[in-house]
């Protein structure tokens, strides 16, 4: 039996690391996780994408990749945020400019901590949003299917993977955008 997890993650940089420019700190990364013994099955191309929110901060670059590891989700967040430590990532400001962010999006179709909370979170009022972050791990990532940084680089390596609350495909959530966010990510 293959016990190794299916885990979709987001790779996003919009500042140098010690690894160099954002697209060199996400190759670093995902060596990182190769080395840490995660099978790295598929990564997105590169794209250039806006800031969000607008004016932040300097354009990112964003990508996606399809791993593989035998460890439970919150052990694999633990590792996820130790390869961010490794480049540099200072936690302050929310949203705010980074060397290296690593989002967990899903985990097959689990749904964590449990239905209620992953709606919760999924339907956190526009307001409330920058003030409240999550405390555990939420799977899927709440804000996943808003976001054309993290579908357009997604829909490279699991287009087919269908949102287990939604019960939309990433093609589907994607194609829901409005277009000008699709096509303001461009491979670099
Ligand atoms: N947490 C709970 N669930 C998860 C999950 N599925 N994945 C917890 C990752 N973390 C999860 O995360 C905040 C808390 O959420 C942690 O305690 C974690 O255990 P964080 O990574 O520390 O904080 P953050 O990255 O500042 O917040 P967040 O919500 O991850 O920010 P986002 O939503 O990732 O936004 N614009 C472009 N173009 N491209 C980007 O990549 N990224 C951001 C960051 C903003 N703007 C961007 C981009
Ligand atoms: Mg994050």
């Amino acid at each position: 039996m293959d016990r190794h997890q299916p885990y979709l993650v987001a790779l996003g940089a919009n500042l140098p690391s010690r690894a160099g420019p954002p697209a060199h700190t996400l190759r670093a990364a995902l060596d990182a996780l190769d080395a840490a013994g995660t099978r790295v099955e598929a990564v997105s191309r590169f794209y250039a994408t806006p800031c969000f929110p607008a004016g932040a901060g300097p354009d990112y670059v964003n990508a996606a990749a399809r791993l593989g590891s035998a460890r439970p989700p919150a052990d694999f967040l633990d590792l996820l945020h130790r390869v961010e430590g490794m480049y540099g990532r200072e936690r302050q400001e929310r949203w705010g400019r980074r060397t290296l962010d690593l989002d967990l999006i899903a985990a097959g179709d689990a749904v964590l901590p449990d239905a209620a909370t992953q709606d919760a979170w999924r339907d956190l009022p526009e307001a409330e949003r920058p003030r409240r972050a999550p405390e555990r791990l939420i799977l899927p990532h709440p804000r996943l299917q808003e976001r054309a940084f993290v579908l357009v680089p997604l829909a490279d390596v699991a287009a087919d993977w269908q949102h287990p609350r939604l019960g939309l495909t990433v093609a589907q959530m994607l194609a829901a955008l409005p277009r000008d966010a699709r096509d303001a990510a461009e491979p670099v």
